[in-house]
């Protein structure tokens, strides 16, 4: 089976649509590897954002993933499971995302888009590996 990260975000915990977001990625056929609440680190945040280090929303962004707790999840399908996800995610804008997608139903701004999902196979192993080493 083929593995992705998925966090519910920040904003997602606070308008209680950890729930939601769960109950889609299951309803879509993917299966829950592991879950866990929990506020991410400054460090870990940074190391997980490092590609857009250095660009001007990057301090925003890293206080926003880290200002209260998160629903961290791995989920498996048969293949390419990170772009099921993505799919299912919407566009970053939520403005932009359609109707139907994660973001189209329930967002309005960028910077409190409710889901990120791993953007491919080479992320998808380093975020895992990253959020939770002992898988
Ligand atoms: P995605 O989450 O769709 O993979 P990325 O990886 O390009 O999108 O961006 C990561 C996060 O950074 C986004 N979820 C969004 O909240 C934030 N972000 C991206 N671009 C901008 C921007 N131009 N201004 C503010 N925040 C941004």
């Amino acid at each position: 089976m083929d593995r992705t990260f998925v966090i519910a975000k920040p904003d997602a915990v606070e308008r209680g649509l950890a729930g939601e977001i769960l109950a889609r990625l299951e309803r879509k056929g993917l299966r829950l590897v592991a879950a866990e609440l929990r506020t991410i680190t400054t460090e870990t945040a940074t190391a997980h954002y490092a590609e857009h280090d250095g660009k001007p929303f990057f301090a925003d962004l890293v206080a926003f993933i880290t200002r209260s707790p998160s629903l961290l999840l791995v989920v498996e399908g048969p293949e390419e499971t990170w772009k099921v996800v993505r799919t299912m995610m919407g566009t970053t804008n939520p403005r932009d995302a359609a109707p139907g997608t994660i973001r189209g139903d329930y967002g309005t701004v960028l910077t409190e888009n409710l889901v990120h999902g791993s953007d491919g196979p080479e992320s998808a192993d380093r975020e895992i590996a990253l959020f939770f080493p002992e898988l």
